[in-house]
């Protein structure tokens, strides 16, 4: 599990190469269908026992083999009352089919003997409305989903139960360790007193850390790096504007795409950059003892000072304050920029740019460090802001837990069938049918690790279920030329020196990352004066980037305490003092 990759373009292209070897035997038997079992071949590790156990059944003793106790069926029918939030538009249901009789509803009576009875059910757009007004009119069911300040109001009104006993009882081994694979975010949000009040919708904030894209064919070309530092970063961007990197003779080419609004997007987006300066401009940091707003701090000035450089000296475009990351994302497809900071996905954005051209590539390596031997921490932002409560009144909150732990244990557990409980082979979501329903928000790491150990030839296609099989298939068809249908996205998140690796590896492993140190609901001058301010923050940087005016920040920092960032501070450190 703990597996380092190192991402340097040596490695990298050596491990394509060997890779080529282990998709070439996977990919002979292993069809047009990405969810069908592949049978292994005699190249690859084979482990009869595991791969059978892997195969879908319809019996639910395997299901209690997890834990005997937790999917014990109630002796009388156990009814829970819920609601449901429909999403975007209807959901959507095999023939005969529906909210109250579906795979999952006939599951939990089969397994727990517990029935649903939604109260109500609407769309995502009016959802919290209805959620609001059966706050205020104390008409709570069993059970539902609520958002950060929600559950603070309901915490405030007596109308949720403490739940940490029953917890205790009732989770499965494999509920317990999604919920706490964070390191204890989500749980922490979710209590009050040290009483947990909820069961966190848990994120993944590892998923939110940004990492640094380089186009490793214009490396190549000019016979040059992956960046470490921030003075690497600094001579590529200069290399990649002034060198030609793409060989046309014109001068044509910038070192850093950025975009209007520059962090906050996932593409093209500062964050990494600041973060590479210990800056943190859009999350709550600890200092001192207490938390203060990142976009304030005196490292931010370090960062601007380095982005007007950068423009003065043309690696950024200058027209860069007038495009949106889509229109940056038209540039970076015509092949005008060497590197951009981003989310883990970026390259999907891109593919299209693979496909009409091979030899466009891009490799994606950790924020740089400031200071050699001390790696830079990258900036998390808090993502669990949905919670599941139980009402006070409710009779059976043992049954609530018990069908979390159900919905985890066949999504994603040892006895998961997904095909039958995720997404049908016919393209039902059927996963968004229960009422309490999370997913493990590492699963996508675990996932590349899998799927890179397959294709390092480390373990054999019978360790990967069928979704890591899906990613492993369309990875092995971009190593084998075909980058079509995102194949090569999926690659560059999933495989070998991938984003997801990188992210893992680099940030989560080592401990290099910084979260957001507030995660509690909006404080009542947050929600009034923070989007006026962020919005100051904006254009202040942007100017400084452009007109390289440093001496404003300490103005812009002067104003924003005055004009409300003051306050919001001191309520955040009241929050603070009572965790
Ligand atoms: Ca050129």
């Amino acid at each position: 599990m703990k597996k380092t990759w190192k991402v340097t373009a040596i490695a990298l292209s050596a491990m394509m190469i060997a890779s080529l070897t282990a998709c070439g035997s996977g990919s002979q038997d292993a069809g047009n269908e990405p969810a069908a079992p592949v049978e292994e071949t005699d190249t690859e590790k084979t482990d009869t026992a595991e791969a059978e156990a892997g195969e879908t059944t319809e019996s639910a003793d395997e299901t209690q083999s997890a834990d005997d106790k937790v999917f014990t069926p109630y002796e009388e029918t156990v009814v829970i009352s819920t609601v449901k939030d429909l999403g975007q538009g209807a959901l959507e249901f095999p023939e005969g089919d529906s909210l109250e009789d579906n795979v999952w509803t006939r599951y939990l009576k089969d397994t727990l003997n517990i029935e649903l009875d939604w109260a109500w059910s609407t769309n995502s757009d009016q959802y919290p409305q209805k959620v609001n007004i059966a706050i205020t009119s104390n008409d709570i069911p069993d059970v539902m989903r609520v958002s950060a300040s929600q559950l603070k109001m309901m915490y405030d009104n007596g109308q949720i139960m403490d739940i940490t006993d029953v917890m205790k009882e009732n989770l499965a081994p494999f509920t317990e360790e999604v919920l706490n694979s964070d390191g204890g975010l989500a749980m922490e949000a979710a209590s009050f007193e040290d009483r947990l009040y909820a069961i966190p919708k848990i994120g993944s904030p590892l998923l939110t850390a940004k990492v640094l894209w380089v186009r490793t064919d214009w490396l190549d070309n000019l016979g040059l790096e992956l960046p470490k530092t921030v003075e690497d970063m600094r001579s590529l961007a200069e290399a990649f504007t002034t060198q030609d990197p793409d060989g046309n003779g014109a001068d044509d080419t910038y070192g850093l795409a950025v975009y209007k609004d520059l962090y906050g997007s996932g593409y093209a987006d500062l964050t990494g950059f600041f973060n590479a300066y210990n800056a943190y401009p859009s999350i709550w940091i600890e200092k001192d003892g207490g938390i203060v707003w990142g976009g304030v701090q005196p490292e931010v000035k370090d960062a601007l000072t380095a982005l007007n450089e950068m423009y003065n000296a043309g690696q950024l475009d200058p027209e860069f304050g007038v495009k949106d990351p889509n229109k940056v994302n038209e540039d970076v497809s015509a092949g005008r920029f060497g590197m951009m900071f981003g989310d883990f996905w970026n390259m999907a954005w891109i593919n299209d740019a693979k496909i009409n051209d091979p030899t466009f590539e891009w490799a994606p390596v950790a924020i740089p460090a400031l200071n050699s031997g001390a790696p830079a921490k990258a900036q998390l932002s808090a993502s669990t802001t949905d919670f599941f409560v139980i009402s006070a009144e409710c009779e059976h909150p043992d049954a609530v837990i018990r069908m979390l732990n159900l919905q985890l244990e066949k999504n994603y557990g040892e006895t998961a069938e997904p095909t039958v409980f995720n997404i049908t082979p016919e393209g039902f979501g059927v996963y968004a049918y229960p009422s309490v329903a999370i997913e493990p928000p590492m699963k996508n790491f675990t996932a590349a690790q899998k799927v890179t150990a397959v294709i390092d030839g480390e373990a054999g296609t019978d360790t990967l279920n069928d979704e890591e099989l899906g990613y492993y298939e369309m990875a092995c068809k971009s190593l084998d030329g075909d980058h079509t249908n995102n194949n090569w996205h999926q690659l560059k998140m999933f495989g070998p020196g991938g984003s997801l690796g990188v992210m893992y590896d680099e940030y989560w492993t080592p401990g290099n990352y910084v979260n957001d140190a507030y995660y509690a609901a909006p404080t009542e001058a947050m929600t009034e004066k923070l989007p006026t301010l962020k919005k100051q923050q904006l254009q202040d940087y942007t100017s400084i980037i452009l007109e390289g005016n440093i001496d404003k920040f300490d103005e812009f920092v002067t104003n924003w305490n005055k004009l409300g960032g003051e306050e919001i501070t001191q309520e955040v450190n009241d929050w603070y003092a009572t965790r």
